[in-house]
């Protein structure tokens, strides 16, 4: 039967239990149908000199994770270099943060080259093989390189702007070239998947667009969008729980009758941290009767704390929120709740359903897996509303949010007030046209709709 070989920048075990994100979970389900192997970093860097390059091999049931650590140079040149300081920002619009200084690309060719050959080495004439996200572009032209001829596919979690953007990437005509080494390439929405189209047909002269099916550089590939989404009943049911309800109930004791609105990311820049606090500090000014009667919590775990522009961010947001609670604050109550750590899902899960709104306002985001979080976790009967951007690829399919432009402050607060005084019949109707949104996007569908594209091609693979 043929395998499933997914290959990811980080390797999650999809055993880890509860504690295990969707996505994890769904390629994992998708793994251990068939049989399969995930294949990728482990999250150590280290020099060993007698084995530079060595995998390591963990089978569980039917799948096997094939991992290895990667050495200093390759750490910094691909992974913080070429990934996190050149596609990362340029890809979320942010062209002042992208580092021109160093020529990162050479080691970011070598790591993919390096999995390449790994994966040429166990490859079997039938396997699969789902590559993810912006860390792995080249990988297909590797393999290829190699003499592979299995169907290969790729999926892009983050944005991938417009050609106006792209121009400044360097190596972007490399890029885009090894993108045509894929049978399938997936994005998270129809805006993304044209950017593809416009950017080839300005490189490619010869470039022809049928349907589904783009041909350039010699090769049709077949480029679509397959947004995201989350294990919807799994995560209502974890709002759910006993402890779930504890937690609620603790937090209600403890809130009094104020109303709480959350915020949970990831620290990065794209998140729009800064102009959502700005946004609550607005809120507070525009309609005082907030003061004293609604608690912002704001959940970012550090990320990518080796990058500069991360370290920035981070000392600005612990300035932005000291100063808001030293203006705002009162001997029993304190505006902005901001903590700096992770947390058990089925907790999230809890301080979402507790939460009368949401901010989910990044700058840019390929989906935003908090908005559909939000949105399952509510109770149906008396549902918090989200306040989203309409820079976030979910604002495509969630056109029941309240969307806002993030930079736009004064809109924001003003959208947050009115998600704080919206009657219920209002929350009820939206809150389940928005919950169709996340059914109809669930992760389990996201991946069989990619795979089943991906398997079309078995047919025409030899042996
Ligand atoms: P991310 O940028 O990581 O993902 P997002 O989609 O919002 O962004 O997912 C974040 C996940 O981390 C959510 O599941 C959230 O619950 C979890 N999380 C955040 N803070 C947490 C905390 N303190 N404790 C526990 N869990 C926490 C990238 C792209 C996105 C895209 C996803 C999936 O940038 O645009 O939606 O991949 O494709």
């Amino acid at each position: 039967m043929s395998r499933l070989i997914v290959v990811s920048n980080r390797v999650q075990d999809p055993a880890a239990g509860p504690g295990a994100g969707g996505l994890a979970v769904a390629l994992g389900e998708a793994l251990e149908a068939n049989g399969g192997v995930w294949i990728g970093w482990d999250g150590r860097v280290e020099q060993d000199p007698l084995h530079p390059v060595s995998w390591n091999e963990h089978r569980s049931g039917n799948l096997t994770l094939l991992t290895t650590s990667l050495t200093p140079e390759e750490h910094e040149g691909y992974y913080l270099g070429f990934a996190n300081r050149v596609l990362w920002p340029a890809f979320h619009y942010r062209l002042d943060l992208v580092d021109y200084t160093t020529d990162h690309s050479r080691v970011y060719g070598a790591v993919n080259r390096r999995l390449a050959m790994k994966i040429a080495s166990i490859l079997r004439p039938d396997d699969r093989i789902w590559i993810h996200d912006y860390h792995l572009i080249p990988l297909a032209a590797e393999l290829r390189a190699t003499g592979c001829g299995n169907p290969i596919g790729y999926f892009q979690h983050i944005p991938l702007p417009p050609p106006s953007i792209l121009a400044a990437v360097p190596e972007v005509n490399w890029l885009v070239r090894a993108l045509f080494a894929y049978d399938v390439v997936g994005f998270q929405t129809e805006t993304d998947r044209l950017h593809l189209i416009q950017q080839v047909q300005q490189l490619e002269s010869e470039t022809e667009s049928d349907g589904e099916y783009v041909t350039a550089f010699g090769r049709s590939t077949r480029v679509k969008s397959y947004p995201i989404g989350i294990d919807a009943d799994r995560f209502t049911a974890m709002a759910r729980t006993p402890n779930a309800e504890e937690i609620i109930n603790r937090i209600r004791q403890r809130n009094l009758n104020r109303s709480q609105v959350i915020g949970v990311d990831r620290m990065d820049y794209s998140k729009g941290l800064p102009e959502r606090m700005e946004s609550v500090r607005r809120l507070f000014e525009l309609y005082p009767e907030n003061r004293g009667a609604m608690t912002f919590m704001q959940i970012a775990p550090t990320s990518r704390g080796a990058v500069d522009a991360y370290v920035d961010l981070h000392e600005r947001l612990d300035s932005l929120s000291g100063e808001i609670n030293s203006k705002f604050s009162d001997f029993d109550w304190t505006p902005i709740r901001y903590i700096n750590r992770q947390f058990p899902r089925e907790t999230l899960a809890a301080l979402y359903r507790a939460s009368r709104a949401a901010l989910i306002t990044p700058l840019r985001d390929g989906m935003n897996l908090v908005a559909h979080e939000y949105v399952a976790a509510q109770d149906p009967d008396d549902p918090g509303m989200p306040v989203l951007s309409r820079f976030a690829g979910a604002a495509e399919y969630m056109d029941e949010a309240l969307l806002i432009n993030p930079y736009n402050i004064d809109q924001t607060a003003i959208a947050l007030q009115t998600a704080l005084q919206m009657p219920l019949k209002e929350r009820k109707r939206r809150h389940k046209a928005l919950m169709k949104v996340v059914h109809d996007l669930d992760v389990s569908r996201w991946s069989s709709r990619f795979l089943n594209d991906l398997s079309q091609l078995l047919r025409a693979v030899p042996g």
